[in-house]
């Protein structure tokens, strides 16, 4: 039986990945690397560093920069995206997360945050919603970034849950992957076709209650 969920959080929590591809949009263009809709949803939650050599490959450029110097690309990117973080209040979580999250909680589900972020603590500051998330995994200590599932596997193993009692709910198909490669329950948000690993689909964040996941596992 499913006792446990862990969640994503940019893409499903809140919608950061407009700032991540805001922040990154300016990298790509200063090393000459185009930039695309496919390119920015590609970059859904990969790690920092593997987003800019995404970024480096796509502009034929992945051997052109020192360590240290790609070092200082993530670093200004990062500060970009900041900037935008620092500006984030309740207002921007995902319509109906808030109810969602009070309802899982009401009806003793055990949470914890399966983000690529290493800004994830902040976000969820700013957002109001620290309280829910006591159990997170640090994506520092992550061997593999998503879609390897090495952080769904954590994100069960630190609720003491094993992984087949638990819901994962992610936006990217990489943490789809991640999700079922754990060996948990995948609830996709957004596009059905791009996210078509996940046990269940709902097109936005309105539709996460638990009548409406009961329904769809029956
Ligand atoms: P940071 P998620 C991911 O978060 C984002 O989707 C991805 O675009 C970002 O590059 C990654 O976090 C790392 O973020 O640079 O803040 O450490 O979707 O896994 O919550
Ligand atoms: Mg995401």
């Amino acid at each position: 039986a499913i006792k446990g969920f862990v969640f994503d959080l940019d893409g499903v929590i809140t919608d950061t990945s407009t700032f991540h591809s805001q922040a990154w949009h300016q990298i790509a263009d200063k090393v000459g690397a185009s930039w695309n809709d496919q390119l920015a949803d590609a970059l859904k939650g990969i790690s920092r560093m593997d987003s800019l050599n995404l970024i480096l490959a796509q502009g034929h450029r992945e051997n052109d920069f020192t360590p240290a110097q790609k070092q200082a690309l993530a670093t200004e990117k990062n500060t970009n995206y900041l900037q935008l973080v620092n500006q984030m209040t309740p207002a921007n979580i995902l319509p109906g997360i808030t109810a969602f999250l009070a309802e899982l909680t009401t009806a003793g589900y055990a949470l914890s945050l399966a983000s690529a972020s290493k800004n994830a603590p902040l976000v969820l500051r700013k957002l109001g919603l620290s309280d829910y998330f006591t159990k997170a995994v640090d994506p520092a200590s992550l061997k593999h970034g998503k879609p390897d599932p090495e952080i769904f596997r954590r994100g069960a193993e630190i609720l003491g849950l094993n992984p087949a009692d638990c819901i994962g709910v992610e936006d990217a198909a990489a943490g789809v992957q991640s999700i079922k490669g754990a060996g948990e329950t995948a609830i996709g948000i957004g596009d059905p076709t791009v996210l078509a690993a996940a046990d269940i689909n709902f097109t936005d964040t309105t539709q996460l209650t638990l009548a409406n996941i009961k329904t769809q596992l029956d």
